[in-house]
C-alpha cells in the first residue's frame, strides 16, 4: 500500500514531516553545526557554497558562503551528522519515499545551507539535474526518469529561503514557465513565476522534494540560517544519480576514516554509493554557473 506520505510526495513533488530530530540530537546538532559554520567563515572549512557560485562547482573566490559541504567528512569530527543521517525515523521516511527496502539505500550527500554573512543571495529557477536549455521533450524524458532519489531540508531555525513549483517535477515548463527560467540570473521577484509558493519550515520540520522540481531560492544575510540538506538514493537507480550526486565530489568517503566512524548497519549503505562512484566515469556538472 502506498503511504499517505508517498501519495502527497508522488503528486506535489514535495512533502514537509516535522519531527524527525529528535530531543536528544537537537541540541548536539544544534551546537555541531554552529562549529561546523564558524569554521567555514573562518576560512579554516574549505569545502563550502560560496556566494556568486550557485552551483558546484563553487570555487574559492569569495569569502562570503551559503553552505557547509560534507558535514560528515570524519575531518570535521562531529559524528551526529552521520548519527542522524543514519537515524530510524529519517530512514523510514526515506524508504517509505523511494518504495525500497533498507537494503536498497544508498548513502548520498549531507551539507548544510546557512545564511551568508555580509551578501544576500539566491539561486536561479533550477531543476537540479536537467539544464534549463533542454527542450521540451528533453525535459519530459529526464523527468520521467527521477524517481531514485530523495532530497530533503531540515531547518533548525525557521527557514523561508526555498521557493517551488508543485507539480512541475512531471511537467515540462509551461512557455510561460520557461520564460521564467532561461536565463543564468536569479529572479528579481520569485513569486512572478506562475504556480510558485514558498515554503516556510518552522524549526524541526524536513520538506522532502524531488530535487527535479522547479525551484529556487533566495538568501537573506539578516535571517539566521541552519538548514541540514541532503540526499539519499536507491541502489535500483544504476548510475542515474551519479552525475547529480558525484559532482560534490564524495572521494572522502572512499577513505576508510570515513567508514570506521558509521555503525555497522550503516556501512552497506555506504558501500553503494562507492560501488555507483567506482563505475562511474567523468561525470562533469549538471548545470553552469
Ligand atoms: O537553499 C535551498 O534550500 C535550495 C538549494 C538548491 O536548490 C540547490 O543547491 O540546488
Ligand atoms: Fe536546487
Amino acid at each position: 500500500m502506498v503511504s499517505e506520505l508517498k501519495a502527497t510526495y508522488e503528486e506535489q513533488g514535495y512533502v514537509v514531516v516535522p519531527g524527525l530530530i529528535s530531543d536528544e540530537d537537537r541540541p548536539e546538532l544544534e551546537a555541531a553545526c554552529d562549529r561546523v559554520i564558524t569554521l567555514t567563515r573562518k576560512g579554516t572549512w574549505p569545502h563550502r557554497r560560496t556566494v556568486g557560485k550557485q552551483f558546484p562547482p563553487y570555487g574559492d573566490d569569495n569569502p562570503d558562503s551559503w553552505g557547509v559541504q560534507h558535514v560528515m567528512h570524519p575531518e570535521l569530527g562531529e559524528p551526529i551528522f552521520s548519527k542522524w543521517y543514519t537515524s530510524q525515523p529519517l530512514v523510514g521516511v526515506a524508504k517509505s519515499l523511494l518504495e525500497c527496502h533498507e537494503e536498497d539505500l544508498q548513502m548520498e550527500l549531507f551539507n548544510l545551507l546557512i545564511n551568508p554573512e555580509g551578501h544576500n543571495f539566491a539561486l536561479r529557477w533550477h531543476r537540479d539535474d536537467v539544464s534549463e536549455k533542454a527542450t521540451e521533450e528533453e525535459e519530459r524524458e529526464a523527468l520521467q526518469h527521477w524517481h531514485y532519489g530523495i532530497q530533503w531540508n531540515t531547518a533548525l531555525y525557521q527557514d523561508s529561503c526555498l521557493y517551488i513549483v508543485p507539480k512541475s517535477h512531471k511537467n515540462p515548463r509551461t512557455e510561460e514557465q520557461r520564460s521564467h527560467s532561461n536565463g543564468m540570473a536569479p529572479p528579481n521577484d520569485p513569486s512572478s513565476m506562475p504556480g510558485a509558493i514558498r515554503l516556510t519550515l518552522q524549526p524541526g520540520e524536513s520538506v522532502f522534494y524531488n530535487s527535479n522540481i522547479l525551484h529556487c531560492a533566495t538568501y537573506s544575510s539578516a535571517e539566521r540560517r541552519a538548514t541540514l540538506h541532503a540526499t539519499m538514493g536507491d541502489v535500483r537507480g544504476g548510475s542515474s544519480r551519479a552525475r547529480n550526486i558525484l559532482q560534490h565530489g564524495l572521494d572522502w568517503m572512499k577513505e576508510d576514516k570515513f567508514r570506521a566512524g558509521l555503525d555497522e548497519k550503516s556501512r552497506p549503505m555506504l558501500d553503494r554509493l562507492i560501488a555507483m562512484r567506482n563505475s562511474a566515469g567523468e561525470v562533469g556538472f549538471s548545470l553552469e554557473n
